[in-house]
């Protein structure tokens, strides 16, 4: 135990029974509290003080009585004499800078203190985690305490695509209020897409007429295989009108968030193409629109046409009159430049501005794009692809695929927001897909958003302030539905809020984990849905010396392991794990997360390990695998655990090289089959290899070759397989083992035809 932790203890048994008061579960994490002795309770006998002159103070105010009046029914009057007093005050007090805030609770008063307003609505927010959550018969009592508090980051961003699936303005309201709650403070909304185009703009109104509802049009066929990663798409639509995004802008406001637009142009834009043919190089074909042919749209506009911005000036100076955000995001990512290869216009272009290919086209437009933005006042975000060609001078970048992007724009002295896929895409899995609703893909625990530090060690002290903070992204390819969204977000939205305004020496994953439980509860009252993906038990398997071992843990704060191998489902009552199960032959282990004694795990971790003659074997990889897809480490292929058609954790990945793997199997004994697991999945371009060759020999250095078995899945298959390449021999005596597979191309019915394929492998078996 440390120090700390033992004064604190021991001055718990100290203090007189009732005077301690108990830290609230405050999620993020305050940078200081200490508790006082007593509490405060809310009831006919509070008033609130403040100086009525001040619009922010009588805004703040009505603020606290339309949430007191949610949980309880109590408005407090204002300016009037009673026993107890809640003050308000903005008052100069630089510490706290501009959101922060300083929170006194004592049994008779309550004095909250900021330089703004915003650290007033923050300091309400700190005071609400402390009430009940829903209108109940409790006393609203906040215990006596003070609070200093103010952010590590000032861009605390939560995104949110409604293009790929419309949601309502309910919706995003809901959205605004949880963002709220853990005091972030921007919302980028993703309001255009190839699927949908989402915002009433007045002067081209084909935009929405046409532009919003054009997934109706494509409908269901072919939803479940669609080819290009869309997902499914459900048909869908819709658009807001202006007065319900000046509603939602100063609903946002109100809460200290702003809304950061995004129009994602010049690519993902076939929904501006189809309602408006010209802005493309080449118009698309006519006739109705399928699935097969939305995926052949142009989805890129022209970046050689004055028309073309002509178009995004109008369209963009309406959007500049709604919101009033400092920051206009205007995408940039994942263009598809090929048609700009091929058009006159941009040809001519080109040579007129002296741009010697289509990255610095792509750096051209976003350069206009920014001096028109400039122009106005406001300031530039792109996806990192705007690096590419030419940084535009003053933007401002938004680094997704990884980190890279954003350390090497703060390192040119740039700004940048950090958004990378691992582990910031609440789009991806984040538990075991097999109980989770289908996503997308990848896997961004919990726990590996919280341990998430924005800030890259590349960077020195100066570069390091270009990181404005970071922000998850919510993309909807696969999210349909209200709940579906929320259970995306919850609770890795809550992690997310600690890593953006905590102090980085307060993060503390234990007790993150303690506070999370009341949050759990508090979603549970409000009938918030959230994932319990957490509460899964994690199940890592360690192969060494041709020895398995599997660990089991929970994430859980306080929680036991109990778990059967028998194939029965574990109870309370089942062997507590307390030490590495040992594995000698196949097995099924199931586990559960008990917490006092309950079972908190609807249906238990199921994990099945074959067992057999290279199992805990080492793996020596002739090519290296690639990093991105290294699984649990270098033995993934011998450790007992097959890859399924969703989790890329468990499958090594290798692109452009084969794939050459041998295991030395300690002594020499007899074998008579060896077999290799491979993955397709079509959209992710990973592919069957083309063939899988067998090589047995007894000194590891003479080869013989076995068999070489042919790829026999289609090329074309869209949907998930796992296929084993097996070869069968007679005994025959063995100690090293050698497999190569030749990876494909990419079919020509595949968007990125010709490309070299991924290999993905899982689990050599030796019989
Ligand atoms: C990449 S992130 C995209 C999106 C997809 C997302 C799916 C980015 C700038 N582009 O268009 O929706 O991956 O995870």
């Amino acid at each position: 135990m440390c120090v700390q932790k033992a004064i604190f203890l021991i001055l718990i048994f100290l203090l007189p029974p009732g005077i301690y008061a108990q830290i609230p579960n405050l999620i993020p994490r305050p940078v200081s509290v200490e508790m006082g002795s007593g509490s405060f309770t809310i009831d006919q006998h509070t008033a609130l003080r403040y100086n009525a002159a001040k619009p922010e103070l009588i805004a703040s105010a009505n603020f606290l009585n339309a949430c007191l009046k949610e949980i309880s029914g109590i408005q407090l009057s204002s300016n009037v004499v009673k026993a107890k007093i809640i003050e308000l005050k903005i008052a100069a007090t630089p510490k706290f800078g501009a959101e922060g805030y300083h929170l006194s609770v004592t049994p008779k008063k309550i004095v909250l203190i900021a330089n703004t307003k915003a650290g007033i609505i923050y300091g309400l927010q700190t005071i609400f985690q402390t009430l009940p959550a829903i209108r109940t018969n409790e006393e609203l009592k906040i215990p006596a305490m003070e609070i200093e508090d103010y952010p590590r980051f000032s861009w605390r961003g939560m995104h949110l695509d409604v293009s790929r699936h419309f949601f309502s303005p309910e919706l995003v309201k809901e959205y605004i209020d949880l963002m709220a709650q853990f005091k972030m403070n921007s919302l980028h909304w993703h309001l255009t897409d190839n699927q949908g185009w989402r915002i009433e703009i007045k002067k081209y109104p084909r935009l929405t007429s046409v532009g919003a509802w054009m997934m109706n049009q494509v409908g269901t066929a072919g939803a479940a295989n669609s080819p290009g990663g869309l997902g499914y798409l459900a048909p869908n639509g819709g658009y807001y009108t202006q007065e319900q995004i000046k509603e939602i802008v100063k609903y946002a406001a109100a809460r200290n968030i702003t809304i950061v637009p995004e129009l994602d142009v010049p690519g993902h834009s076939a929904a501006a193409i189809l309602a408006y043919p010209y802005l493309s190089c080449e118009p698309p074909q006519q006739g109705p629109l399928t699935m097969q042919n939305f995926h052949r749209m142009p989805s890129s506009l022209c970046p050689g046409k004055d028309s073309v911005y002509k178009f995004l000036e109008d369209v963009y100076s309406e959007v500049l009159n709604l919101f009033p955000s400092k920051y206009i995001h205007i995408g940039g990512d994942e263009v598809d430049k090929r048609p700009w290869e091929k058009c006159e216009a941009c040809m001519k272009l080109m040579e007129k501005e002296h741009l010697k290919n289509v990255d610095e086209l792509q750096s051209y437009f976003v350069k206009r794009m920014e001096k028109f933005l400039v122009s106005k006042g406001r300031r530039l975000i792109g996806w990192d692809e705007i690096l590419e060609g030419g940084l535009a001078p003053e933007a401002t970048v938004m680094s997704w695929r990884g980190i890279e992007g954003g350390t090497a724009a703060a390192k040119m002295g740039h700004d940048a927001i950090m958004t990378p896929g691992t582990p910031l895409y609440f789009d991806h899995y984040q538990a075991d897909p097999t109980t989770e609703p289908l996503a997308i893909g990848g896997f961004n625990t919990l726990k590996m958003v919280y341990d998430y530090e924005p800030v890259p060690k590349q960077l020195n002290e100066t570069e390091a302030k270009h990181i404005l903070g970071a922000q998850a992204n919510l993309w909807t390819e696969f999210i349909a539905t209200p709940d579906h969204l929320l259970r995306m977000v919850l609770p890795r939205m809550l992690a997310l809020s600690e890593v953006q305004w905590s102090a980085e020496n307060t993060k503390n994953w234990e007790d993150f984990n303690r506070r999370l439980q009341s949050y759990f509860y508090r979603f549970d009252q409000l009938g918030i849905p959230y994932s319990k993906g957490n509460y899964l038990v994690n199940v890592a398997p360690d192969s060494q010396d041709g020895k398995l071992t599997v660990r089991l843990s929970t994430e859980i704060y306080n929680a036991e392991v109990h778990f059967t191998t028998n194939g029965s489902d574990p109870t309370v009552n089942s062997d507590r794990y307390s030490h590495p199960i040992q594995v000698d032959s196949s097995v099924t282990i199931k586990a559960i997360t008990v917490v006092n004694g309950v079972n908190k795990n609807p249906h238990p971790t199921v994990q099945s390990f074959v067992v057999d003659k290279a199992t805990g074997r080492d793996v020596h990889y002739t090519y290296p695998i690639s990093p991105k897809y290294a699984a649990d480490g270098l033995n993934t292929l011998t450790d007992g655990v097959r890859g399924t058609t969703n989790l890329e954790k468990f499958w090594h990945g290798i692109s452009g090289q084969q794939l050459i793997a041998t295991i030395d199997l300690g002594k020499t004994q007899n074998v008579h089959a060896i077999s290799i697991g491979f993955l397709q999945r079509f959209s992710d371009w990973v592919m069957m290899p083309q063939w899988a060759k067998f090589e047995v020999s007894t000194d590891g250095v003479n080869f013989n070759e076995i068999q070489t078995v042919n790829n026999p899945v289609s090329p074309d298959e869209r949907k998930p397989v796992i296929r084993d390449f097996t070869a069968r021999f007679g005994n025959q005596p063995v100690r090293y083992v050698r497999v190569t597979a030749e990876g494909a191309n990419l079919p020509p019915s595949h968007p990125g035809a010709g490309n070299p394929a991924w290999i993905f492998a899982d689990e050599i078996m030796v019989n």
